[in-house]
């Protein structure tokens, strides 16, 4: 079967779909490949980044399988591959841990300022004298988190070693010891942080809304490791602006790799580049998991994880 690479990769994942594969790389523009050897591609591999649309679906006749690294698949269109019988993989579990590792670290940067204090530091505000404002506690505090999965799941499990009180809300209520909340504007109304950990994709799209964030308030924080769509950005920027929001720690945006001018000169907001399942352990176990769905499908034509 022949595989063919969408978008850019880890080096070594790329690396790995030449040797095994000789897997070429979709040229921009494309269409003297698609209009020729595109027609025998039976395997795409992609990434959250830049996936399969329904267009490209159309141009690759012969396809029947899409593997996604990552474990957010919204940039391909689902819908239109299981209309034409084509699976889908992603990379799910492999990612929970380093995920929820960058969340505690949002949540504890964004509360406690510390990225806004190594600024501080080296400044020399500290050496001229100042005082650093006085931050707020992470232990004990109420956390909510929007979006109950593997990811959100993993999430909850550190906050329990930091004595917080845990919410949830999710599309079904789950059998654990965590608070179930019916409304993202509840959850936010009673929390201090909210942590979204929902996929992306037209059912979240602005879940996170003005209300939600008029409800978190002037003391609340928002921490985001899921995608920019989840979050109405230009409400979430407008309250930072104003004051309204107390701070937010953010690993997705709306326009990646934008980020909206108006956050930058602001201390009460941190900003990572979409970096939470970075770490050389994490993205080779995802880049694994990518080459067992291939060398499978190629096998028996199924996957190793489908999407559902
Ligand atoms: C990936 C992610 O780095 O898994 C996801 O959904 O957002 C990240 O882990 C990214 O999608 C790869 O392009």
């Amino acid at each position: 079967m022949t595989v063919l690479q969408v978008g850019p990769l880890m080096p070594f994942l790329e690396a790995d779909l030449r040797e095994l594969y000789a897997a070429p790389r979709l040229p921009d523009p494309p269409d003297s490949f698609l209009d020729g050897p595109g027609a025998q591609v039976e395997i795409v591999v992609t990434s959250g980044r830049t996936g399969v649309d329904a267009d490209l679906m159309r141009r690759l006749p012969a396809l029947r399988a899409i593997v996604n690294f990552g474990a957010g698949y919204d940039t391909t269109d689902v819908a239109e591959a299981a209309r034409r019988g084509i699976a889908v993989a992603n990379t799910p579990d492999v990612l929970d841990d380093c995920v929820a590792d960058t969340a505690l670290g949002l949540i504890i940067d964004v509360m406690r300022g510390l990225s806004a204090s190594d600024r501080y530091v080296r400044r020399g505000d500290w050496a001229a004298g100042g005082n650093y404002p006085l931050a707020r506690k992470v232990s004990g505090a109420r956390v909510g988190i929007l979006g109950l999965g593997r990811i959100g799941l993993a999430i909850a499990r550190r906050l329990e070693g930091f004595d917080c009180v845990i919410s949830y809300h999710n599309r079904r209520r789950r059998d654990v010891p965590y608070r179930y909340v019916s409304t993202p504007v509840e959850l936010a109304a009673e929390t201090d942080v909210l942590v979204v950990a929902v996929s992306g994709g037209p059912q979240t799209q602005h879940l996170v809304s003005a209300e939600v964030i008029a409800a978190l308030g002037p003391d609340g924080f928002l921490v985001n490791v899921a995608r920019g769509s989840v979050v109405d950005e230009p409400a979430l920027v407008a309250a930072l602006v104003a004051g309204r929001l107390g701070g937010a720690g953010l690993d997705a945006f709306t326009d990646e790799p934008h980020v909206p001018a108006g956050l930058l000169a602001l201390d009460r907001v941190v900003l990572t580049p979409h970096l939470a399942s970075g770490t050389t352990e994490t993205r080779r176990a995802m880049a694994d998991l990518v080459l067992a769905n291939v060398a499978q499908f190629r096998k028996n034509g199924t996957l190793v994880t489908p999407v559902v």
